[in-house]
């Protein structure tokens, strides 16, 4: 781990100051336990009668039932034809099901494909025919019947796997380099983009956050993000099933339930929009009593840092990721904890900034290259030409697309994005698609979505309209509603003559600006 670095903030690696006494980075090997799931397994083993899960309707599931639960699952999974390497999706809110499903998947070498619960069906069909699973896992019915209608050789199943037994499947062989889950994303293209993310990856990610974050058996996390993202699912969930501690899940997110969670719990993570509720809510100060929360996702404001402070005595420890890399950078857990800054390189990643300060990043945590559909049948091409390859530098780093600058000792902060992206309350919004979207209807002549800033949301959903004659916004809203999931639709709607363009034709998003009318659409704030 000692080669390169050196990139920012003057010690060879800089990561080494999240660790008690700064280790030699040499001595620090964040793959020792082989993958998430051998090192689960050996938990299990070793304490078998601890609890590690609380379902959302307060039953508890100790380290044997889980090891017992997910084989049966593996087992029913093998029976119905899956083998390692093959893909799953998987969609449902939290719940022990949910988790039993995810882990049996990942002892068993599948790959999971995580599937937001209110996609629509124009998302969940461009995932099928991207992805080409063999199989679904999904709570609700509707995407089970949808799933079914976008290819009937699925093997579909809702989240208790009611399947038939199978033969006892090999657990926890599976390599570092294997694939084990595949996010998407719809890119700046507008086109879907699948990131595969090896056993490696998530278990170097989780292990630099064990470390640095000193999460042990003793702690209790208090998990409402949702688990068909990083976020929940590759820190929340896969890291409190690391430390050895326990994890307790809720469904959704509601502020009174967190602070009443908080008396028995040590840790919270969250996005600013949770913080946001949090201070607003009654008993706000039980926060206090927790030993650690984070935040993360999207910019927390200086001022949010401030109001949490007072109103809740913590001091939010922010950290910056993304999906393709999982945790990337993070505020000290002893150190100084900056407001405006996500901290110091984790564990293993080395960061540098590079042509217009854009972030760039290597280490084990980060993945190999998207998933690009080819010929019907999707192959990774980290290498090739194309899209893809452009999100490596030639000598190997992975564009973040996030524009940072990094201070004197160390500290990074992101100051910009040079990738088109809206973060709406932790949700990343591609202004394409929603745009791909809205010049379906045959009333929009043309349109350009952007984030306009939000005090609850950090940004806001809105789009600008070139209309035709007979435009109704209610109904394009009301249209563009079935085809894109909740947290993408515009939230806002203005009417434009004509959108400002360059000498090129371009539409100059910065140009943007509400006309005087009021705009169409619910304000979120
Ligand atoms: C919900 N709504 C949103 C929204 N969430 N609209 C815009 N942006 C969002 N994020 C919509 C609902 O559909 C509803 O619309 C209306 O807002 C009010 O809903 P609500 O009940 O108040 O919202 P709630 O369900 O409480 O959700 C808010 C939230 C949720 C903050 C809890 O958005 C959330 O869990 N965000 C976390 C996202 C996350 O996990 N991101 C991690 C990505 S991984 P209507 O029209 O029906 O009224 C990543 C890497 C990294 O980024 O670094 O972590
Ligand atoms: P996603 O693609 O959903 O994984 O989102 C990753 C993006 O979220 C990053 O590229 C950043 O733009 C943003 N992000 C994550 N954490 C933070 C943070 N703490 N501050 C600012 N932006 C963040």
């Amino acid at each position: 781990m000692g080669e390169g670095g050196g990139e920012v903030g003057g010690p060879a690696q800089p990561w080494v100051r999240h660790l008690p006494e700064a280790p030699d980075p040499d001595d620090v090997d964040l793959l020792s336990e082989g993958s998430l799931p051998a090192a689960w397994a050996r938990r299990w083993d070793a304490h078998p009668d601890r609890p590690v899960l609380c379902d959302p309707d307060g039953s508890w599931l100790t380290g044997a039932d889980l090891a017992k639960r997910s084989a049966a699952v593996a087992g029913r999974l093998a029976g119905a034809g899956l083998r390692a390497g093959d893909r799953l999706l998987l969609s449902g809110g939290a719940s022990s099901a949910f988790v039993v499903a995810h882990v049996a998947a990942m002892r068993s070498g599948l790959v999971v494909v995580p599937v937001n619960t209110a996609c629509s069906k124009r998302e969940l069909e461009v995932v099928i025919a991207h992805a080409r699973p063999r199989a679904a896992v999904l709570e609700a019915e509707r995407l089970r019947a949808w799933a079914g209608e976008a290819d009937p050789g699925l093997v579909v199943t809702d989240v208790d796997v009611g399947l038939p037994d199978g033969p006892a499947p090999v657990l926890d062989a599976v390599a570092s380099d294997a694939p084990a889950l595949l996010p998407y994303t719809s890119g700046t293209t507008g086109e879907p983009k699948g990131v595969p993310l090896s056993h490696g990856n998530l278990l170097a990610s989780v292990e630099a956050l064990r470390l640095a974050w000193r999460w042990t058996e003793d702690d209790a996390l208090i998990l409402c993000l949702p688990l068909f993202h990083v976020h929940g699912l590759g820190v929340g969930l896969h890291g409190a099933l690391l430390s050895g501690g326990t994890v307790v899940l809720h469904r959704g997110f509601d502020p009174e339930a967190v602070l009443a969670a908080a008396t028995d719990a040590t840790m919270f993570f969250g996005v600013p929009t949770m913080y946001t509720r949090l201070v607003a809510a009654e008993g706000a100060e039980r926060l206090a009593g927790l030993r650690l929360c984070v935040s993360g996702s999207a910019p927390m404001s200086a001022v949010l840092h401030a109001q949490v402070l007072a109103r809740c005595g913590q001091v939010v420890l922010e950290r910056y990721g993304m999906t393709e890399t999982i945790m990337l950078v993070s505020n000290p857990l002893e150190g100084e904890r900056r407001a405006g800054s996500v901290g110091l390189p984790l564990p293993g990643v080395e960061l540098r900034l590079g042509d217009d300060d854009e972030i760039q990043v290597r280490g084990p945590n980060v993945f190999g290259g998207y998933l690009e559909a080819q010929a019907g049948k999707a192959a990774t091409t980290g290498t090739a030409p194309g899209t893809a390859a452009r999100a490596f530098t030639p000598d190997g780093w992975f564009r973040t697309g996030d524009v940072g600058a990094v201070d004197a000792d160390g500290y990074v902060r992101i100051v910009g994005r040079a990738k088109e992206l809206i973060i709406t309350g932790g949700y990343n919004v591609y202004p394409r698609e929603v745009e791909d979207v809205l010049r379906q209807h045959p009333d929009v002549a043309d349109v350009a979505v952007v984030g306009t800033p939000s005090p609850e949301w950090g940004e806001t959903v809105t789009a600008y309209v070139e209309a035709r004659t007979g435009f109704d916004p209610t109904a394009v809203l009301a249209w563009a509603s079935e085809q894109l999931a909740p947290y993408k639709r515009p939230r806002l709607v203005h009417c434009v003559d004509a959108l400002p363009r360059n000498g090129m034709g371009k539409v100059v998003r910065a140009a943007l600006r509400p006309p005087d009318e009021p705009p169409s659409g619910q304000p979120t704030t």
